[in-house]
């Protein structure tokens, strides 16, 4: 029943998205996914990637972000995750953060897709969410793909305990080449959804970058929310210039009706 009334939301998006006429109003939206960058948790004092000052300002995303790193030198990319990891205790969810926990709880057909490797989202009180490009809080054997919660310092000697002999445990991260988790749910929801929204997030990573496509071909509406524009800004429908954590509570406000 549900599968043939999503069929026929489907296909009415369709045609409407062939007549032009795409959705633009608030307060009407049941199925929304939101990606999330980096830019959302820099309020909370986690720095971004490619802004000034960013992470890979002071790394060189080839010696601490592929397999082929950790496999030249797994103390130096432990090492990078520890200290990120050891910061997480030290910040805490912003506005931004709690406003979306908020949207969950007024629409609960709200998807959250992070890119972000942090714990914000979850601590913020969000439930429906999956972190495409991996955990910190989280190590995986090289051999099973077990999980492990990272409760001290990971270094290259780092051993599971759930294979005999034991196997490296690696930063549960998704590094350049390999592939992004939850991908089957997250195009799914993608198929389904009618408001798309990208936050802080500056379009140059793939696949992510290329969700707001998937999400409009279906006749969904898109919102960009950036403090700056992105790489692909020209194919949100609608944008959001400024903080995240200003910019994302005055929307949800708006999305679930409170002014
Ligand atoms: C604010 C703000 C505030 C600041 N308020 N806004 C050639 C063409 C196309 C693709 C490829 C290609 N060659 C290779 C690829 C694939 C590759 C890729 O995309 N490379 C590009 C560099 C070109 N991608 C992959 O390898 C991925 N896997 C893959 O593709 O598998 C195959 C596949 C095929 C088909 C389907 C599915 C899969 C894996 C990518 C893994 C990325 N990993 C990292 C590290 C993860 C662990 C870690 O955190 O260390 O993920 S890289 C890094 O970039 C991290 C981030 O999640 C990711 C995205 O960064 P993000 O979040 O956008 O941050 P920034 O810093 O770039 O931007 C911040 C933004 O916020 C800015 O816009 C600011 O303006 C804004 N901002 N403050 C609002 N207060």
């Amino acid at each position: 029943m549900e599968r043939s009334f999503r069929g026929l939301r489907h296909r009415e998006r369709q045609s409407n998205r062939r007549k032009g006429n795409v959705k633009v109003s608030h307060g009407r939206y049941s199925e929304i996914v939101v990606l999330t960058g980096a830019g959302i948790s820099a309020e909370s004092g986690i720095r971004t990637f490619r802004d000034q000052g960013g992470l890979w300002e002071s790394h060189r995303l080839e010696d601490v972000a592929t397999p082929e790193a950790f496999h030249r030198d797994p103390a130096l990319v432990q090492r990078f995750y520890n200290e990120r990891r050891a910061q997480l205790p030290l910040v805490k969810p912003n506005p931004a953060h709690l406003a979306l926990a908020e949207l969950e709880k007024a629409i609960p057909g709200t998807l959250i897709v992070t890119q972000n490797i942090d714990d914000l989202h979850e601590r913020a009180g969000s439930h429906h969410l999956i972190h495409m490009h991996g955990e910190l809080t989280k190590a995986r054997c090289v051999k099973t793909g077990q999980l492990f919660r990272v409760t001290e310092p990971l270094t290259e000697h780092s051993l599971c305990t759930c294979c005999v002999p034991a196997s490296v445990l690696r930063p549960h991260v998704v590094w350049f080449g390999e592939m992004p988790l939850g991908m089957d749910r997250i195009f799914q929801a993608l198929a389904q959804c009618d408001l798309f929204i990208a936050i802080g997030t500056s379009g140059q990573v793939y696949p992510a970058a290329g969700f707001v496509d998937e999400a409009v071909a279906q006749g969904a509406h898109s919102i960009e929310i950036n403090a700056d524009s992105s790489h692909v800004s020209h194919r949100f429908h609608e944008h959001r210039r400024g903080m995240a954590a200003v910019e994302v509570p005055k929307l949800v406000a708006e999305l679930i009706g409170r002014r």
